[in-house]
Formats: C-alpha cells, sequence, structure tokens
C-alpha cells in the first residue's frame, strides 16, 4: 500500500467544477481510496502568462495500484475531462493530473518523473500539500515546511473546501 499525493489544476471551462468532477472520478479508481483533499486555490499562472488563473488542490490516494498504473487511470480521467494536447507547452488547460509524491519512490523513465520535478518551487503545489500533510517528508529527506519557508505565496488565494 503506498499514499500518493497527487496535484489537480485546471483553468479552463469552469476550473472549479473541473477539479471537484476530477476528485470526483479519482474517487472510483481501482485499488484506491481518497484520504485526504485539500481546499481550492486560486493561482497566478507561472510558466507562460498569456493564461488565465489557475484552479489547484491536491489530494492524497491510498492505492495498491504500481505508479505507472496509476498514471495510465488519471490520464485517462484528463481525456475523459476533454483534454486535448496541442503544441502550446504549459499552455491553458482543461485538467492536469500529475504524480507529485508515490510514497517514497523516486521515479525516472519516458513518462514519469516522482517527485515532481517542479513541486518544490510551486506555490500551487506546496501549500494545498501542508495544508493535509504538514508533517510531510520527501524522499530527498527536505520536509515540506523547509521548502516552504522558500516560496512566496504569489498572490494565491484560498478558496472553499472539497467534498468527497
Ligand atoms: C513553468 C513554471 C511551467 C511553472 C510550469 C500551472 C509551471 C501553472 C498550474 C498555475 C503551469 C508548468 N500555473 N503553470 N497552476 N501549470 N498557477 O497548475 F508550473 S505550466
Ligand atoms: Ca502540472
Ligand atoms: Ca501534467
Amino acid at each position: 500500500m503506498t499514499t500518493a499525493y497527487i496535484g489537480l489544476g485546471s483553468n479552463l471551462s469552469n476550473p472549479k467544477d473541473q477539479v471537484r468532477q476530477a476528485v470526483a472520478h479519482i474517487g472510483t479508481i481501482k485499488q484506491s481510496h481518497i484520504v485526504a483533499v485539500s481546499s481550492l486555490y486560486l493561482s497566478k499562472p507561472m510558466g507562460p502568462q498569456d493564461q488565465d488563473d489557475y484552479i489547484n488542490a491536491v489530494l492524497a490516494l491510498e492505492t495498491t495500484l504500481s505508479a505507472i498504473e496509476l498514471l495510465d487511470q488519471l490520464q485517462a480521467i484528463e481525456n475523459s475531462a476533454g483534454r486535448v494536447r496541442k503544441d502550446n507547452r504549459w499552455g491553458a488547460r482543461i485538467l492536469d493530473l500529475d504524480i507529485i509524491l508515490f510514497g517514497d519512490d523516486i521515479i525516472e523513465n519516458s513518462r514519469l518523473t516522482v517527485p515532481h520535478y517542479g513541486m518544490t518551487e510551486r506555490e500551487f503545489v506546496l501549500y494545498p500539500l501542508i495544508e493535509i500533510a504538514p508533517e510531510l517528508v520527501l524522499p530527498s529527506g527536505q520536509s515540506l515546511k523547509s521548502l516552504l519557508d522558500n516560496v512566496n505565496i504569489n498572490e494565491m488565494i484560498k478558496q472553499e473546501a472539497i467534498c468527497f
């Protein structure tokens, strides 16, 4: 049994509904149970800034799937939300589901890099994550609290809770 942390993001087609619906879909993944869901957060776009603000959240999932099996399930949910892979790298998207952490596993292959390479500097990952896992320590030994000391909130605004 592994505890995976999944990052959720959307900035198209009613982002709050997209993220809420994605949580409901993740709740139906086989061999897996949601154990915590952060609030929704309204965040400024990082990377290309000519796009709308994002809604982000993070959830904790207990699973007996492998990381790749979980990735397959998450990508199927992204596709069912109507995500289309265009050539606008880091552009607006209807739903983005990332495996942020998969237990203490370190994974590097053509489909998956875990821990997620950007997590240590992204406020829209770290603040939702500390809400549901305040004592979390990364496989590197770094505590979440120490990472947050170096990350600005960047005008992010906490919104409502998500029911699960
Ligand atoms: C470069 C820097 C590229 C940071 C990316 C999201 C990045 C985003 C998201 C917000 C991207 C990857 N901004 N920018 N939320 N994804 N607020 O989920 F994150 S593109
Ligand atoms: Ca992402
Ligand atoms: Ca992604």
